[in-house]
C-alpha cells in the first residue's frame, strides 16, 4: 500500500523592506527570527510532500522513497506583541488521531500559526480524523508512529530528520488504558503495554528528538508530556483504587516482561488500571528530569499537565459498557471534573503556544474558570531520586545506555 508522509519544509522566502525590492533568502538562515513592525515580509512557505512506497503492512511506513513536490504555500502572520514571526511553528503531537491529541491539533491548526505533525499508529484513521475535524490540508501532516515498537519510534525520528523540517514543540500525548485486562500484553520489545507505550516509547522519542528541538530557533521551544490527576495521590481522584505506586522500581529494572520479572513497575501483580496510573507518574517524573538535565543548557521549556477529565474519549474504550455510560454524567454532575474534548484541546494548545506559559518544570492544571495554574504534584510524582532512577533504567531498556 502506498503511504504518503508529507513534511513541511520552508524552502525559500523573501523579505520586503518597505518601498524596497525583495531580497531572497535561503531556507536555513531565517527560521523563527522576529522582525520589527516596519519590516514587512512576504513569506511563501511551500511544503515538500514526501511520497513513500511500502510493501509492508498497514502500520509500517517502510523505507522512504522520497520525492519532493512543492504543494500549497502557506503564510504565517503571527503577531506577538506587535512583532511578526517568520514562519509557522512546527509541532509534533503523538496520538493525534482522537481525543485530546486531535482536539489540540485542531485548535493549533485553526490559528493559522502552526503546522501539526500527527504521529499516529493508524495512518488512515488519522487522515480521516483530521478531515472529519475540518483541519485544513496545509496545516497538518500525518506521519506513522507506533509507540509500541521502538523500531517504529526510531523510524519516525529518521523520517522526520530526513524531511528537513525544524521541530519547535513535541507533545507526548498518546496513551492506552487497559483497566479490564486480566493478563498483561506486551510491546514489540516485550514491555508491558501501558508503560511501554505511555512511558518508554515516549521516553525514546523525546530523547531522540531533543537535538531537533535544540536546533530550533523558534521563539519558544517546548517538550510537553501529558500527565494526569489519577497518578497524583495527593488528590481524591488519585486515591481511587488501585493507586499509583512505583515502589522500588524492581519490575522496571527487570524489564516489565512478565517472564523473569513482573509486568508492573513495582514488581507486583498485574493490574491494568494501576499500570496506566504508574505510567502517568513516569510521564510527570520524566518531564521534571528533562527539566533538571536540559532546561538551563537548551532553553527548552519542559511541561506536563492535567487537561481535566475528558470522560468521552477513546481512552475508556476498553472499559466495560456500564462504566462508559455512567462515567461522563458522574464526572459532569458529581465530581464536576468533566471537560469537553474541545476545552481540553484548547488547554493543551495553550501549553504549546501561549507566551505566558513558558515556565519550565511545571505541571499545569486549570481551575473552574478555566484559568491555568501551577499545580502541586504528589510526593511520589515529584521524587527527584526516583525520577533519576527511572531515567537511568528507561535508558537501558530502550537501548540508549
Ligand atoms: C477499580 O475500581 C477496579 O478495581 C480496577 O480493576 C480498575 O477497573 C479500576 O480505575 C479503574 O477501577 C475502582 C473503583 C470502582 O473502586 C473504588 O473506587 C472502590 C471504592 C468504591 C467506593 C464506593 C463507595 C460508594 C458509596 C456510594 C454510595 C452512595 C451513593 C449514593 C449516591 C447518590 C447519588 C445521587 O468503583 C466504582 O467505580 C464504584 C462506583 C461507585 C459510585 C459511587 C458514586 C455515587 C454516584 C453515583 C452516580 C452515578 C454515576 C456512577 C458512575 C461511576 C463510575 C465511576
Ligand atoms: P484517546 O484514546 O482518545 O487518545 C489516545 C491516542 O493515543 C489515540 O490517538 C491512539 O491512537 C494513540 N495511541 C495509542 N497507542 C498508540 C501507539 N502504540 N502508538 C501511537 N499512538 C498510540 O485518549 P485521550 O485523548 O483521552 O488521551 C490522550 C492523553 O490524555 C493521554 O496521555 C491520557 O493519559 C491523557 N489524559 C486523559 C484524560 C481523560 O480524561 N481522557 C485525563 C487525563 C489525562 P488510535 O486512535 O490509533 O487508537
Ligand atoms: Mg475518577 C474529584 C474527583 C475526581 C476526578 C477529577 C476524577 C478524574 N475522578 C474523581 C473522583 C472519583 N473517581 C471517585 C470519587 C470515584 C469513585 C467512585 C472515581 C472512580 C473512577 C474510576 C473507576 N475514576 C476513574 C475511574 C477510571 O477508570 C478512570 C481512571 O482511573 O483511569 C485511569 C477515572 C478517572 N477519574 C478522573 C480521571 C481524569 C479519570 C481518567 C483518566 C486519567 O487519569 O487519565
Amino acid at each position: 500500500m502506498a503511504l504518503q508522509a508529507a513534511a513541511l519544509v520552508p524552502s525559500a522566502f523573501s523579505v520586503l523592506k518597505e518601498g524596497k525590492s525583495s531580497v531572497s533568502l535561503k531556507e536555513s538562515s531565517l527560521f523563527g527570527i522576529s522582525i520589527s513592525d516596519h519590516v514587512k515580509y512576504d513569506f511563501s512557505y511551500p511544503s515538500l510532500r514526501f511520497k513513500t512506497k511500502s510493501n509492508q503492512r498497514k502500520h509500517s511506513i517502510g523505507p522512504l522513497r522520497v520525492q519532493a513536490v512543492v504543494t500549497t504555500p502557506s503564510v504565517s502572520s503571527a503577531t506577538n506583541e506587535g512583532k511578526k514571526t517568520l514562519r509557522k511553528g512546527i509541532v509534533v503531537i503523538t496520538g493525534a488521531s482522537s481525543g485530546l491529541g486531535l482536539a489540540t491539533a485542531k485548535a493549533l491548526a485553526e490559528t493559522g500559526k502552526w503546522h501539526v505533525i500527527m504521529g499516529c499508529r493508524d495512518f488512515l484513521k488519522a487522515e480521516r480524523a483530521a478531515k472529519a475535524a475540518g483541519i485544513a490540508k496545509e496545516n497538518y501532516t500525518v506521519m506513522h508512529l507506533d509507540l509500541a515498537s521502538l523500531d517504529s519510534v526510531r523510524q519516525f525520528v529518521d523520517n522526520f530528520k530526513r524531511s528537513g523540517s525544524p521541530l519547535d514543540v513535541l507533545v507526548c500525548n498518546a496513551a492506552v488504558y487497559l483497566p479490564t485486562a486480566k493478563e498483561p500484553t506486551f510491546t514489540a520489545e516485550g514491555f508491558e503495554l501501558s508503560v511501554g507505550i505511555n512511558h518508554l516509547g515516549h521516553f525514546l522519542l523525546a530523547r531522540l528528538m531533543l537535538d531537533e528541538l535544540k536546533q530550533s530557533d523558534f521563539p519558544s521551544k517546548r517538550l510537553i508530556i501529558v500527565g494526569s490527576i489519577t497518578g497524583n495521590t495527593n488528590t481524591l481522584a488519585g486515591n481511587v483504587p488501585p493507586k499509583a505506586n512505583l515502589g522500588d522500581l524492581r519490575g522496571l529494572a527487570g524489564g516489565l516482561n512478565g517472564l523473569n520479572s513482573s509486568a508492573m513497575i513495582d514488581g507486583g501483580e498485574f493490574d491494568g488500571a494501576k499500570a496506566y496510573k504508574d505510567s502517568k507518574v513516569c510521564n510527570m517524573l520524566t518531564m521534571q528530569e528533562f527539566h533538571r538535565r536540559y532546561h538551563e543548557e537548551t532553553g527548552i521549556t519542559f511541561a506536563s499537565l492535567y487537561p481535566g477529565c475528558i470522560a468521552t474519549t477513546g481512552l475508556f474504550r476498553e472499559h466495560i459498557p456500564l462504566f462508559r455510560l455512567l462515567f461522563p454524567p458522574f464526572q459532569k454532575y458529581i465530581t464536576k471534573g468533566y471537560v469537553s474534548e474541545e476545552e481540553a484541546g484548547s488547554r493543551l494548545a495553550q501549553v504549546v503556544s501561549e507566551p505566558s506559559l513558558t515556565k519550565s518544570g511545571v505541571y499545569w492544571s486549570w481551575n473552574k474558570n478555566s484559568a491555568s495554574f501551577e499545580n502541586q504534584l504528589s510526593q511520589e510524582a515529584s521524587d527527584e531520586a526516583k525520577a533519576r532512577k527511572i531515567w537511568e533504567l528507561s535508558e537501558k531498556l530502550v537501548g540508549l545506555a
